[in-house]
């Protein structure tokens, strides 16, 4: 399988490669894609070094998949382009995502959606993916009414930029800055930008990518994104009230037994999901689930995983994965 990531040397496409080289995915050849000056520098890839092309020496290589971690701007123009050469694109950007032609894929819970002639497949946003993994198989058992979730964002989300301010903040030092204000011992209420409704871009693809993703409208959803001084995860306080009560322990069964989620819930031994330990894991770690006594058929559960894995390189990976089970590249 001819496969290129466009972004290579980026957070997310770094981790591609990883994931890609962990799950032994049958590449036959790599074709790394990054900015002009990164190009002619190499990659290793299993022990092989790939040198670092540009887009149009990529799509001239009719790779069979392309893995896309490079901006949505890149992403509208060069996607169709790789489309045009018979390549299947799986792109992480939101380019594509609540475009109605083009399916938006969480392995868990919508990959049989997919078919050969989806060339263009969206990647969801990371805070989306880690929430849906654990509500669809709730939301198919109780159906969904509402959710109220806010989010605690790693800020490994922001990129590599943001990580350097942290570092320096550390240790008191001055340089570029990510984010407005100095994140070390700071909450920022403030992911990705904001829009005419005082909400941002991040709580606008919770709501529209979730609604997407588990194919239905009539669930009220409203989100509150924060960057908070953590590279390990994300984490989400998730408030859900569904149309017909529950039970809790069939509540934690359920999510015992979904694909993609582990539960970790036992307070009296202070057992609970923590970024610190999702760092550079694949599943979604589920606990402090409780019924939510201030509204009937509602609960309270605290969803926790890692940005750049399940969040985005992984989610991908597993797309691809079930392209090739399914013989459908
Ligand atoms: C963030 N979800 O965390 C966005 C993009 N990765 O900033």
């Amino acid at each position: 399988m001819k496969v290129a990531v466009v972004g290579a040397t980026g957070m997310v496409g770094t981790v591609m490669l990883k994931v890609l080289a962990e799950q032994n995915f049958p590449v036959t050849r790599l074709i790394p894609v990054a900015s002009e000056r990164s190009i002619g520098k190499e990659i290793s890839y299993e022990g092989k070094a790939y040198p670092i092309v540009s887009m149009q020496d990529a799509i001239d290589a009719k790779p069979d998949i392309a893995l896309f971690s490079a901006g949505g701007n890149t992403s509208l123009e060069w996607a169709p382009k790789f489309e045009a050469v018979g390549t299947t694109v799986i792109d992480n950007s939101s380019a594509w995502r609540m475009d109605a032609s083009k399916k938006l894929v969480v392995p868990e819970i919508n990959a049989n959606q997919l078919t050969a002639s989806d060339k263009i497949i969206a990647n969801p946003n990371c805070s989306t993916i880690q929430m849906v993994v654990a509500l669809a198989p709730l939301h198919r058992k109780y159906k969904i009414k509402r959710i109220v979730v806010s989010t605690y964002q790693s800020i490994t989300g922001t990129g590599v930029k943001a990580v350097r301010q942290l570092e320096n903040e550390y240790v008191g030092e001055k340089g570029e800055m990510a984010y407005p204000y100095p994140i070390h011992r700071n909450a920022l209420p403030h992911c990705d930008v904001f829009v005419e409704n005082g909400y941002t871009k991040e709580e606008v693809k919770l709501v529209n990518e979730t609604k997407k993703i588990l194919d239905d409208n009539t669930i009220a959803i409203t989100a509150t994104a924060i960057r908070i001084p953590v590279v390990g995860g994300h984490s989400e306080s998730v408030n859900v009230e569904f149309e017909n009560d529950f039970d809790l322990d069939e509540v934690r069964q359920i999510l015992h037994n979904a694909p993609g989620v582990v539960v970790q819930d036992n307070p009296d031994v202070n057992v609970y999901p923590m970024p610190i330990y999702a760092e550079g894991k694949d599943d979604v770690f589920v606990g402090r689930i409780r019924r939510d006594g201030s509204q009937p058929n509602s609960l309270n559960m605290w969803i926790v995983s890692d940005n750049l894995r399940k969040g985005a390189a992984t989610n991908a990976v597993q797309i691809a994965q079930h392209l090739v089970a399914h013989q459908l590249v």
